[in-house]
């Protein structure tokens, strides 16, 4: 289901109790309110938060209200960092999906008092409650104290279904010795109405004694939908190095690239199971390259790249491909197998992949969090030009490879024969009259940036009969974009006293 509807539900389940403010309000931090807290205890749900960048040493709790907490110029400068021992955010009194947390850098925190007695929550901690938890980094986050710890990153207890969204949960740890579980997210769910979302998250370096990315346990009611994540270089030293389902956890796994995380010999780096009451669904997932194995039994698994191979249909065993793994650059490259080979009318199917790329593209869908998109065509031909001698209008196409440094090939034909030309090129597609019906095709004007000389003769005699191939150094100095080009012939024969061609747009790689 989507978010929109997902939200769409909540609110109807929760319509008595939604009536919003008579007007919202926008409280800026730090111009309105000295922290995030004091503007948090300030605001009615409904308002906004608005954070300008910098740090702040806090420990935050939405206290019940549904407002949506942002930052202004996102996380990469925007940092909330827990000030005293606890969770950095936390949601315990009902919020739901109205309720978000948007664009920080959340570290540093270190777990509360969970239901079973342990420690929970380092970065965001979540009881009975579903917010909405996107575009954050949720990183070096530890908790360290107490007999049990769950979810470094995030946890997620009781009654809740929220959505996590396009976040980087990484270098987070609960420890590695017995009974600490999720590196990155720790989830138990109870009576759930509606499944709680992790979509499209990256996911990486997380430590746990169980599920080092993602840890499920006892969901009761609707299962979590663990859709498009990027799940990669997370450990344990017991099951699930990417992913974790312990008793009566089947959580639906779809779209997901789970890569290069690492168990001990026996068990699965990949998706690990406790027993038959485990029995994760499985689809359009890469698993592939984890230590010591990928999936244990009990999942049931389709359409998915698992190395080794697992029984259940559309399944492969094949080189996903990846444009660079031992980087962490885990995108499929132009020739991997996996690409279309996914199912379409899966049990969930994300409208974007993993960083944003619209999915499905191509005849079917990619498996894995990425949808491969093929780059842009180098040479783009647009526009029109104006005829010449005997009203042919000449035209202008490029080929070869653009790089800075590179040549390329130019051909202008169709023009008088006999003539001269000479090659404009700027830095946009433009269409200004020029007169005579011709339309100047690039701006702003550069002329001769392409050719060893702005003026040359074309061969050929006669009218539409002239034709010319040169090569054209783009220099080292250009940087990527696009270059615009359009050529002239200079033409005696018509009252403008020159023909030219349509555009061509060279995209610089
Ligand atoms: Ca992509």
């Amino acid at each position: 289901m989507s978010t929109l509807l997902r939200l769409g539900s909540v609110l109807l389940i929760l319509a008595p109790a939604v009536v919003p403010p008579a007007s919202a309000a926008t409280i800026n931090v730090p111009l309105d309110q000295p922290s995030i807290q004091a503007a948090m205890n300030a605001v009615n749900s409904g308002d906004e938060i608005l954070v300008s960048p910098g740090t702040y040493l806090e420990n935050i709790d939405f206290l019940g209200k549904n407002v949506v907490l942002r930052s202004l110029s996102g996380p990469a400068v925007t940092e909330i960092r827990a000030a005293t021992s606890g969770p950095v955010v936390r949601f315990v009194s009902g919020e739901h999906l109205a309720a978000v947390v948007d664009g920080f850098t959340i570290t540093n925190g270190s777990g509360t008092t969970d239901p079973w007695g342990g420690l929970s929550g380092g970065g965001i901690y979540i009881y009975q409650s579903s917010p909405t938890v996107q575009n954050n980094r949720i990183v070096a986050n530890n908790i360290t104290g107490g007999t049990y710890r769950r979810g470094a990153g995030i946890s997620i207890w009781g009654k809740s279904s929220p959505t996590i969204q396009a976040n980087e949960i990484a270098y987070n740890s609960v420890g590695t010795d017995g009974g600490n579980d999720g590196g990155g997210i720790f989830l138990r769910g109870l009576d759930l109405e509606i499944a709680p979302l992790i979509l499209s998250n990256t996911i990486h370096h997380n430590t746990a004694f169980w599920g080092g990315g993602i840890y499920c346990n006892r969901s009761i009611g609707k299962q979590p939908t663990i859709a498009g994540n990027m799940i990669y270089a997370n450990s344990v030293t017991n099951k699930g190095g990417g992913i974790a389902c312990n008793v009566s956890a089947s959580p639906v796994i779809v779209s997901c690239t789970i890569s290069k995380n690492s168990a001990p010999s026996g068990f699965a780096g990949g998706i690990g199971t406790y027993n038959s009451t485990s029995k994760p669904v499985v689809v359009n997932c890469i698993v592939y390259g984890n230590a010591a194995t990928q999936i244990e039994s009990y999942a049931q698994v389709s359409y998915s790249d698992v190395q080794g191979g697992y029984s259940g249909t559309g399944n492969v065993s094949v080189d996903p491909q990846f444009v660079d793994a031992g980087n962490d650059d885990l995108h499929l490259a132009q020739s991997s197998l996996l690409i279309d080979a996914g199912n379409s009318g899966a049990p969930y199917v994300p409208a974007l992949d993993f960083e944003g790329d619209p999915r499905i593209h191509g005849a079917s869908i990619d498996i894995g969090a990425d949808e491969f998109l093929p780059p842009p065509p180098p040479f783009i031909s647009y526009g029109q030009g104006c005829p010449g001698t005997g009203g042919i209008i000449p035209t202008l196409s490029m080929d070869g490879i653009p790089l800075p440094g590179s040549t390329v090939t130019v051909h202008v034909k169709d023009g008088v024969g006999g003539g001269t030309a000479f090659i404009f090129a700027g830095l946009y597609q433009a269409a200004v009259p020029m007169g005579y019906d011709c339309l100047l095709n690039v701006w702003p004007l550069s002329p001769g940036f392409v050719g060893p000389v702005p003026l040359f003769p074309i061969g050929g005699t006669g009218p539409g009969n002239g034709s010319i191939s040169f090569p054209g150094a783009i220099p080292v100095t250009t940087s990527p974009g696009s270059i615009a080009l359009q050529a002239f012939v200079l033409d005696a024969g018509v009252s403008a006293g020159f023909s030219n061609t349509n555009g061509v747009e060279m995209l610089i790689q």
